[in-house]
């Protein structure tokens, strides 16, 4: 594949490790363009980055815990980089010192777009950080929807972020994610909520012995933290680290990539699909039109789709004859 002259300047840049180049390509519109610079920078030989997601509900302090976290990762010399995948919140927390940190990128959460396109961008942009030499991608979701379980998809690590107090309901937090979360982090632990955030860590940590492991490498754990203070935050990073040595002694880090790939594959063919299903307005017409049968329950849905899906069919097959 040859890049074109501009994809080719802005690959240079992104490999040169310079931030502007990582920003014109997320400002561009220019989907093809894009495309094949995500697919040279994905071919680049680097060694394999930390991709790690964090998720909490709104408030919990997933950006300002991002932006302390994230400078003591740098001040250890890594390079970090910063993705939200939240297109719904309109809020957001500046992240003072690290955006200004050469050693960092931070890309707050694009404000257009379906949750899903937000997050394909998203895993595109993790490739093209760490092309541009960031070796540790931290992605922010908030823990409320289904963007936590596919951001849980692109990542290597899951964390999730409790506030003191009221563990039991587990504060609006879905059972399923902390099923997915690899570390709890019970954050602000500090003025008084250091005993509430004691107690709270406690019940989670009660709660996780309850809980299947979901990698043979390691067993989830509880910490408490504080984001303001930087109380614990050493003992986080240290906890990552033991994480990742197991996945990658125990050879669950390559299994767990290839897995993810195939997986986002096929969450692409879904969407391609769909989308050229709805740009085929004689296609849309006819959906709409079965519409009202499979509500009254004339025709039940599962013929209705097969119907959708060969008048889809026929009409890009004698489309394509056209074209000939
Ligand atoms: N006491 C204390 N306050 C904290 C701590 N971390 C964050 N906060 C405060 O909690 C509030 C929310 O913090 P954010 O970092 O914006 O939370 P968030 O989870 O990113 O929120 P959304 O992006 O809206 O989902 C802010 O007022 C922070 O100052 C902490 O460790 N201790
Ligand atoms: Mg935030």
């Amino acid at each position: 594949m040859v890049l074109s002259g501009k994809a080719l300047a802005l690959f240079e840049g992104i490999r040169k490790g310079d931030r502007r180049a990582l920003a014109r390509v997320h400002r561009s519109d220019h989907r093809s363009d894009a495309r094949e610079l995500v697919s040279a920078c994905a071919r680049m030989p680097r060694p394999r980055s930390l991709r790690i997601g964090l998720t909490g509900t709104p408030g919990v302090g997933k950006s300002t815990f991002i932006e302390a976290f994230g400078m003591l990762l740098i001040n250890k010399g890594h390079r970090v980089s910063v993705l939200a995948v939240d297109p719904s919140s309109a809020r957001s927390t500046r992240m003072q010192d690290l955006s200004v940190a050469t050693e960092a990128y931070v890309r707050p959460s694009p404000s257009r777009g379906s949750l899903g396109g937000v997050a394909r961008n998203t895993l595109d942009s993790i490739i093209l950080t760490e092309a541009s030499g960031f070796d540790i991608c931290l992605v922010e979701t908030v823990g409320v929807g289904q963007s936590e379980t596919m951001v849980s998809d692109m990542v290597d690590m899951f964390i999730l972020l409790l506030q003191p107090g009221s563990g039991d309901e587990l504060q609006g937090v879905k059972r399923g994610i902390m099923e997915l979360a690899d570390l709890i982090i019970i954050n602000k632990a500090d003025g008084n909520l250091e005993l509430p955030a004691k107690l709270t860590r406690a019940e989670i940590t009660n709660a996780l012995h309850l809980m299947i492991p979901r990698r043979k490498s390691w067993t989830p754990k509880c910490l408490r933290a504080s984001a303001a203070t930087g109380y614990n935050l050493e003992r986080v990073w240290g906890s990552i680290e033991k994480y990742f040595e197991g996945l990658r002694e125990s050879g669950e880090w390559d299994g767990l990539r290839a897995a993810q790939q195939e997986k986002w594959m096929w969450r692409e063919v879904n969407h391609l699909l769909m989308g050229r299903i709805n740009a085929d307005e004689a296609v849309r017409a006819f959906a709409k039109s079965l519409e009202e049968n499979v509500r009254s329950g004339e025709i039940p849905p599962g013929i209705a789709a097969e119907r959708v899906v060969d008048k889809f069919l026929s009409s890009y097959i004698s489309q394509k004859h056209e074209f000939k």
